[in-house]
């Protein structure tokens, strides 16, 4: 098997502090009723470290951005996911 790899594909799975998937936020930042950003803690300490946007409106994410140290910076930024897709929530939700 050989492989070149700027074809190995753009699925990219990045490392995050924990494997956890907390939702500190979900946002829809251009009223098209679907979320565009999610801001998630993966180790359970309260703090954001995994930063997704959708951008292009498709539901989907596009760009994932780890914090892996909490300083407020992004450490890596991947094209897709990065393995981590959110989870979708039910089109509605009965109280
Ligand atoms: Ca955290
Ligand atoms: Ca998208
Ligand atoms: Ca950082």
């Amino acid at each position: 098997m050989s492989q070149a790899p700027e074809t190995a594909g753009t699925e990219e799975t990045v490392e995050t502090r924990g494997d956890e998937r907390i939702e500190l936020l979900r946002a829809d930042t251009n009223n098209d009723g679907r979320t565009d950003v999610w801001v998630v803690d993966t180790d359970g300490d309260g703090k954001a470290d995994l930063f997704q946007f959708d951008t292009d409106g498709d539901g989907k994410v596009d760009v994932t951005m780890v914090d892996i140290d909490e300083d407020g910076q992004p450490d890596e930024i991947v094209d897709g996911d990065g393995g981590l897709p959110p989870e979708q929530l039910p089109p509605t939700i009965q109280v």
